[in-house]
């Protein structure tokens, strides 16, 4: 009886040891995942804006994170003049430069109609304005907005003026530049590149 007592005791010394280290083995591992996801958030992005099949639109567009706001800048080249509609769509993906339907529709997270910027979609960023030369400068700022939440997803510039009204997407006729938004080398930051 004693003895018996004796051996179940020390069964349950090993479970109770063989359970503790288990548990040191889980707590290393969770350590472990804390220490990716303290990885540095991306302050810098890039969108290389292409042309779809047959047109000619080029532009090269950098993100800039400023605290909570988003800024950004650059230029988009052969335009016709005039006004073009300017969103962000949901997809980074340009499998179909055909008429650039494989980025999807506005990027929409919140599920409410299109419309102006900051009264519509999060994608809706209202249009940009090529000069006589064809060329657009960008410099809009998206408030509440961090980089990470729109990383992989893309711009895109139509043929015509987004009128911030119509369903589902302003009327702003077909897709003519499309370009990714991607982690920036910071490397070419200062070059302007
Ligand atoms: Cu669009
Ligand atoms: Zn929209």
């Amino acid at each position: 009886m004693i003895r018996s007592t004796f051996s179940f005791a020390s069964a349950f010394a090993v479970a109770a040891l063989m359970m503790q280290s288990s548990f040191a083995q889980e707590t290393k591992a969770h350590d472990h995942e804390h220490a990716g996801a303290h990885a540095a958030m991306p302050t810098l992005g890039v969108a290389v804006i292409q042309p779809t099949a047959g047109g000619k639109v080029r532009g090269m567009l950098r993100l800039m994170q400023k605290g909570e706001n988003l800024q950004v800048m650059g230029k988009i080249r052969n335009l016709t003049p005039g006004d073009h509609g300017f969103h962000i769509h949901e997809f980074g993906d340009m499998r179909n430069m055909k008429d650039g339907t494989s980025a999807g529709g506005h990027f929409n997270p919140s599920g409410v109609p299109h419309g102006a910027p900051g009264h519509g979609h999060v994608g809706d960023l209202g249009n940009i304005t090529a000069n006589a030369e064809g060329e657009a400068t960008v410099d809009v700022t998206l408030e509440h907005t961090m980089l990470h939440f729109i990383l992989g997803r893309s711009f895109v510039v139509h043929a015509g003026k987004d009128d911030l009204t119509s369903q589902p997407s302003g009327d702003a006729g077909p897709r003519v530049g499309v370009g990714i938004i991607g982690a920036g080398n910071p490397e070419y930051k200062a070059a302007g590149k």
